[in-house]
């Protein structure tokens, strides 16, 4: 934007609304119970920082609850992938940068290990300081050689921070690149579910409906925050690392007897039919998240299904038919 006089004038004047408004928010919050106050101070702040034409009586008719309040759900979504795959993030971005569900703060970040090539360290760090969602993990890259457990039992240090939220994040899910989840599906399945030793995704072998028999699909797989701890803390995953790695994930789980409430989300996870097996499904409404879109072809079809660019305004500036 251009700083013309008038729109500095503006700026100066919404900063300082901004800054009355934290204030007043600071002070309503000195009169709360102390443990209270962190919270009730970021849900007045967050309501602030969405509303840029908001005049000083709708500020305070603003119910924050509309935006942002403790029964929110907070998800990170970790897609591995391998540092060189710049255009399938830049895809992936793309598809999960357009709308972020109500109801829920979700983190997209894609993870992998240390880097490797001396173009790498400028071009994921120029991606760093533009988009801020990548993890690189203490590991050498790798199949089934660890990077499943070296991803789950290093979040509870990488989010260790004693001013946020408690857990960072209610669940934390591991995701393939192949995979498309739609989030407000996803959001609202959660929603019934219990937040701690939660194991949640689509169940392996594909004719299985029972969560217990035998672990959920590579494709993408959900936990409550306590289990990632738990990873970090026990010893069954850490001496029983190599492997396949989705498959032992489960074991972990069994073996430590941890993840008592379980969901198997199938048929709303589902790989696409090409061609059908046990374990595919057709494209349907009913969908929280596709898998195997393994070609462009293959999600331009699956993002046309549920129209995902229906919100698309219509300007003088383009026109697509
Ligand atoms: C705002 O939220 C409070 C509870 O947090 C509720 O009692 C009140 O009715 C809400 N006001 C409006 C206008 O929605
Ligand atoms: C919190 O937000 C959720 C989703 O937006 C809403 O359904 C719920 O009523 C809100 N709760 C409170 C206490 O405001
Ligand atoms: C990854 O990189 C860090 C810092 O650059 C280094 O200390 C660590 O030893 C590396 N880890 C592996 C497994 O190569
Ligand atoms: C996409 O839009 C079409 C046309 O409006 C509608 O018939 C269809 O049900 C929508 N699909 C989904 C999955 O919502
Ligand atoms: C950046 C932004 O949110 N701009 C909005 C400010 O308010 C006007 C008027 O409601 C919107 O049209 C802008 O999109």
């Amino acid at each position: 934007m251009t700083f013309t006089p008038s729109n500095r004038r503006r700026f100066i004047i919404y900063s300082s609304l901004i800054s009355s408004f934290l204030f007043l928010c600071i002070l309503a919050s000195i009169n709360e119970i102390q443990f209270d106050n962190f919270r009730k101070f970021r849900q007045c702040a967050f309501t602030q920082t969405f509303k840029n034409n908001s005049t000083p009586e709708n500020i305070f008719l603003q119910n924050s609850s509309s935006h942002s309040n403790s029964s929110e759900i907070r998800i990170l979504i970790g897609i591995l992938t391998l540092p060189d795959h710049y255009h399938k993030r830049h895809f992936l971005r793309l598809i999960y940068g357009t709308k972020s569900p109500s109801g829920a703060k979700i983190d997209v970040k894609f993870v992998f290990c240390n880097l490797t090539k001396e173009d790498q360290k400028i071009l994921v760090a120029l991606e760093i300081m533009r988009y801020d969602d990548i993890i690189i993990l203490n590991c050498k890259e790798n199949m089934d050689k660890g990077k499943t457990y070296t991803y789950f039992s290093s979040l509870p240090e990488i989010f260790d921070s004693s001013d946020s939220s408690s857990p960072p994040y209610h669940y934390v899910m591991k995701v393939d690149d192949d995979s498309y989840f739609r989030l407000e599906n996803l959001v609202q399945s959660l929603i019934p579910l219990p937040r701690e030793d939660l194991y949640y995704g689509y169940v392996i072998p594909c004719p299985s409906m029972d969560p217990f028999v035998h672990y959920m699909s590579g494709m993408g797989y959900l936990v409550s925050w306590d289990i990632a701890e738990w990873i970090r803390e026990s010893d069954i995953p850490k001496d029983h690392r190599i492997g396949p790695e989705d498959k032992l994930f489960g074991e972990w789980l069994r073996d430590g007897r941890r993840a008592k409430n379980r969901y198997n989300a199938k048929w709303s996870m589902y790989n696409l039919p090409e061609p059908a097996t046990q374990c595919t499904h057709e494209l349907w409404p009913d969908t929280v998240a596709v898998h195997q879109l393994k070609n462009q072809d293959k999600w331009v079809r699956t993002l046309n299904y549920f129209n995902v660019t229906k919100a698309l305004k219509s300007s003088k500036l383009y026109h697509i038919p």
